[in-house]
């Protein structure tokens, strides 16, 4: 449902803590979308395992200091790319730029993210609710970009089976989970089929984490 608090520009506390910056990222849309190229040139998107031996519908990469991998082993956060050996390329400018720019309007203005997990959604795909627990300060916000095709987020509560928000992101938005909703279960529904001018038959979701 589209109300005059869902136009770009417009900056939407729905949750406490929680706060959606609509169409914060598109003066920056080719610049981003460059740069996810080149992080996913080095470091390429891939399935991977969940601890119980699930193959993620959503394929994964990383930027910064450390990324965010999942094997059978476990969750973690790690310095090295496992899939090529080598660390994970540094965060692009326009990353960091942005995921700043978007802490502070929410409130936080010494956010200096050192993770960016880039979340690559094809049709069909989807992300199950979920915790995210494997960074060490959950005091620092966590700051998501979304690219490309329309999704169905999923904001749930303290516990999994807590009624869960739907809320429609599109691409350009940004939004920034602090304070109580940090640990706010969350997830996104199946993505329909589509093909955006820009970034074509996917989505992309880009999240910041001071993870280290
Ligand atoms: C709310 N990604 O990578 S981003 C994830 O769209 C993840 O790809 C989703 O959940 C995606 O872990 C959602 C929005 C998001 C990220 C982290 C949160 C919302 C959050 C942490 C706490 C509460
Ligand atoms: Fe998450």
């Amino acid at each position: 449902m589209l109300d005059l608090f869902d136009l770009p520009g417009t900056e939407r506390r729905f949750a406490e803590g929680a706060v959606l910056l609509r169409g914060l990222a598109l003066p920056r849309e080719a610049e981003l979308l460059a740069a996810v190229e080149g992080v996913t040139a080095v470091s390429p998107f891939r399935h991977m395992v969940t601890p119980g031996g699930f193959t993620m519908s959503v394929a994964m990469s990383n930027c910064g200091a450390a990324g965010w991998i999942t094997d059978r082993r476990g969750y973690r956060y790690g310095a090295i790319d496992p899939e090529t050996g080598n660390p994970w390329p540094a965060m692009p400018d326009v990353f960091r730029a942005l995921a700043m720019n978007a802490a502070a309007r929410a409130g936080y203005p010494g956010f200096t993210p050192d993770a960016c997990l880039i979340n690559r959604y094809e049709p069909s795909a989807r992300m199950t609710l979920h915790q995210d627990k494997n960074e060490r300060d959950y005091a620092a916000p966590i700051v998501s970009v979304s690219l490309g095709l329309p999704a169905t987020f999923l904001f749930g509560g303290k516990e999994r089976s807590d009624k869960t928000l739907k809320l429609p992101l599109q691409h350009g938005d940004v939004a920034v989970w602090g304070g109580a909703s940090r640990m706010n279960f969350h997830g996104v529904n199946t993505v329909a089929d589509g093909v955006h001018p820009l970034v074509g038959r996917r989505r992309l979701n880009l999240t910041f984490r001071k993870a280290l």
